[in-house]
């Protein structure tokens, strides 16, 4: 018999990314999508697995529609990947993303604990719920203190909280994966590598003479979301559930990525052309994320592959490829 996996949020980069490792691993794959958020499966015809996929329509904040998809799916894994992921935004609407990354968890896990509470869950937690705090060697662990800075942080710690707390209140199988920044060629343009492989690949072909940006000193600790969905299914593959930071332990600045993607395009001076624009600059900033993911090394066997000049070269690549 099949495994049968529901994902929500599938139209996305990491939901893509996880159908297409579920499908290899023989599942059969369901995508519970927002008609409202996101009518494209263009991530999904990227890669070739549209048709793959069994599509339940719904919304995470209609608990109704989520109960529909999980009797309908007969899950054993659920993967929750609907988030509003864009933190910049979140100031923006904020009470749009604590419902959706917040409350639209706590729907989820009512569901799964009523009506299949034998599923096992992966909530999609994130680096932000750290904010500004890290351990002495600056990197963040599984122990190290959220403190977010921002809406979107603030809803992903409810979200963290209520997951584990169901975990250890119902015994659900629930496990978070504390991701950090993970990219690739389909990530959405709104994020700041994919924003500057791009806009690099325009002006490089001069179709663009400049890109505007906010903060450059922001450090982030950026993978290749391929490698971190086999993270995601490896969670859900152990005998007991448990939380796990996801990231490659090291730390690039905005500068450090735009010498990395224009030196890929051929450009050899970026401060021609970057100017910056401090409506991106954001209320609250967080300035530095450097995972440590030595338990997911040790307990799930998992390590990234991609470097991030690797992973910065196929993004660059890729764009150059779509506007040439
Ligand atoms: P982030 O990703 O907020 O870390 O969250 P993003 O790429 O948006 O920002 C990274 C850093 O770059 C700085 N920055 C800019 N960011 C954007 N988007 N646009 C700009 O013009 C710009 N200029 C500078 C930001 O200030 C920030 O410091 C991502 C999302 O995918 C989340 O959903 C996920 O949870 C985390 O990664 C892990």
């Amino acid at each position: 018999m099949k495994k049968r996996a529901l994902v929500t949020g599938i139209t996305g980069q990491d939901g893509t990314y996880l159908a297409q490792l579920l499908l290899s691993k023989d599942y059969e794959v369901y995508g519970f999508v927002s008609r409202r958020v996101n009518q494209t499966f263009d991530n999904l015809d990227y890669l070739g697995i549209t048709n793959q996929i069994k599509i339940i329509f719904g919304d995470i904040t209609d608990q109704a529609s989520i109960i529909h998809a999980i009797r309908t799916s007969r899950p054993h894994e659920v993967y929750n990947l609907a988030a509003m992921s864009f933190v910049g935004l979140s100031w923006q609407e904020p009470i749009h993303t604590a419902q959706v990354d917040g409350m639209g968890v706590l729907y989820l896990l009512e569901a799964i604990r009523t009506f299949a509470p034998t599923a096992k869950m992966y909530q999609a937690s994130t680096s932000e719920m750290y904010g500004n705090n890290w351990e002495d060697d600056l990197t963040q662990n599984e122990t190290t203190a959220f403190k977010p800075r921002s809406p979107y942080g603030s809803a992903k710690v409810f979200a963290h909280h209520t997951t584990v707390n169901y975990r250890e209140s119902f015994n659900l199988f629930a496990c978070c994966g504390i991701l950090f920044n993970h990219e690739s060629p389909i990530r959405g343009k709104e994020f700041v590598t994919r924003k500057i492989t791009d806009a690099i690949a325009k002006i490089k072909l001069g179709l663009q003479d400049t890109l505007e940006l906010g903060n450059l000193e922001a450090r982030r600790d950026w993978g290749f979301a391929g490698d971190y969905v086999e993270a995601m299914w490896l969670m859900l593959q152990q005998e007991e559930p448990d939380d796990f930071v996801i990231a490659t332990g090291k730390t690039w600045s905005i500068k450090d990525l735009l010498d990395r993607a224009s030196k890929c395009a051929g450009l050899d001076n970026w401060s021609k052309f970057v100017k910056q624009n401090h409506g991106f600059i954001r209320p609250a900033e967080v300035p530095h994320l450097k995972g440590n993911s030595q338990k997911a090394k040790e307990k799930l066997g998992w390590e990234p592959r991609t470097t991030f000049d690797t992973l910065i070269e196929m993004m660059v690549k890729e764009d150059l490829k779509r506007w040439q």
